[in-house]
């Protein structure tokens, strides 16, 4: 799955115009992430792409059950089991609270719960805001950031976690 993913960082590689799943046909990958378990173990991909209309970010990954999970972009690209400590808190460069039900929210990193079905997959493909990537403060700035699936469902509005208990999946995005 990754390298075909990487494969297809240039849109003009012969194959790559039949790539199954972004929705349009313009889409350039920005950058790519193995998702592992506190043990290390590789589980999938999450990766990041730029479309005509905006910025998607796209997760595959197989979970160990189903459920409602929170997930959310933290501030530092370092997955370090079995905890994960290392990637730090839910990336907020505007010094908000968490959760988008909370008024005085949301984090920059901040995504819709993770749904798992009985088949354990989790196959993820959503437009999030326009961000700033690059440079200080941006999401990919100098010590990337992580993408995390937790253990429970994220409520929303619990500063500064969304009650979504332990870390169990963790990607590094690094640009
Ligand atoms: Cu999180
Ligand atoms: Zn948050």
């Amino acid at each position: 799955m990754r390298s075909f993913l990487t494969m297809c960082i240039l849109p003009l590689v012969a194959g790559c115009s039949t790539m199954a799943s972004p929705p349009n046909s313009a889409a350039t990958e920005i950058i790519s992430a193995d998702l592992i378990t506190a043990d290390g173990v590789s589980v999938g991909v999450a990766s990041l792409t730029k479309q005509n209309d905006g910025l998607y970010l796209a997760v595959s990954a197989q979970a160990s059950t189903s459920g409602t999970f929170g997930m959310h972009l933290h501030s530092i690209g370092k997955c370090e089991g079995p905890d994960f400590a290392t990637a730090g808190g839910h990336w907020n460069p505007g010094m908000k609270q968490h959760g988008r039900d909370n008024p005085m929210g949301a984090h920059g990193g901040d995504l819709p719960n993770a749904i798992v079905g009985a088949d354990n997959k989790v196959l993820l493909v959503f437009r999030i805001p326009d961000i700033v990537l690059k440079g200080e403060g941006g999401l990919l700035d100098a010590d990337g950031a992580a993408l995390i699936i937790h253990e429970k469902q994220d409520d929303y509005k619990t500063d500064p976690t969304g009650n979504s208990g332990k870390r169990v999946i963790c990607g590094v995005f690094k640009g």
